[in-house]
């Protein structure tokens, strides 16, 4: 049986946009049934966790006789590649699949994180409206290269949902989040398009409903930093 780990808790605005929603996304896609691991901030931050995942982070998964894996674009590429699901048949077809997946994480999140950071984590104003501007445009910049390439398809490879589509839609998530996906009215309507599938519903309830079962204190960050 497959295991995931997932937070305990999440603030309120990042309910539904942990990252483990995207291994629960793909596993309800394949139909593979899994388990949840709920981990706190020791737990993620013990010498244990990091022999699984070096960076203290979710989700991790996990399955007997076989490694611990964790980035939730390798869980998806892993899961959709072992299932058969998710990518297309035709081989040049797969390969560009993988590309928008790698392309999603690697040209595409980078830009949006920046600007969360700046959104989220900055507490000073001053420092906040000074960068705010580059963070942005270069965010923008991003997004609207994105949607010139998607054009006027429905999704990014052939004409079916694939891992490539998963991803980019996850990812897509942290702009909309920050208010920037409604300047590109075709990304958010393939966003939308992408999370009508009861497979990511699932995902996103299921998650939402751990973290409001829970409170900051399970969390027990004070134990992490000085425990
Ligand atoms: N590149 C990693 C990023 C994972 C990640 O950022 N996870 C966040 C939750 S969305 C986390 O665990 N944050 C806690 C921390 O970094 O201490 C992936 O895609 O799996």
């Amino acid at each position: 049986m497959i295991t995931i780990t997932a937070m305990k808790w999440a603030p309120p605005f990042a309910a539904g946009s942990v990252r483990d929603h995207r291994a629960r996304w793909i596993l309800n896609e394949v139909g593979w049934p899994y388990r949840v691991r709920l981990v706190d901030a020791p737990t993620m931050s013990s010498a244990q966790y990091r022999t699984q995942q070096p960076f203290g982070q979710v989700p991790v998964m996990e399955e007997d006789g076989r490694p611990a894996l964790f980035e939730s674009g390798a869980i998806v590429l892993d899961v959709a590649t072992r299932s058969g699901r998710l990518l297309p048949a035709d081989a040049n077809q797969r390969s560009e699949a993988v590309m928008w997946v790698i392309a999603a994480l690697n040209s595409i999140e980078p830009f949006l994180m920046n600007l969360a950071e700046v959104e989220f984590f900055i507490p000073d104003e001053t420092e906040k409206r000074l960068r705010r501007p580059a963070v942005l445009a270069a965010a923008k910049k991003r997004l609207g290269e994105l949607q010139d390439a998607l054009g006027g398809r429905q999704w990014l490879v052939g004409d079916s949902f694939t891992v490539g589509d998963l991803m980019m839609s996850s990812v897509l998530k942290i702009a909309s989040s920050l208010e920037v996906l409604e300047g590109f009215p075709a990304l958010a309507a393939y966003q939308a398009r992408c999370f009508d599938r009861p497979a990511y519903r699932k995902a996103i309830d299921d998650q939402c409903a751990t973290i409001a079962q829970h409170r900051m204190e399970d969390m027990r960050y004070e134990e992490a930093h000085h425990g």
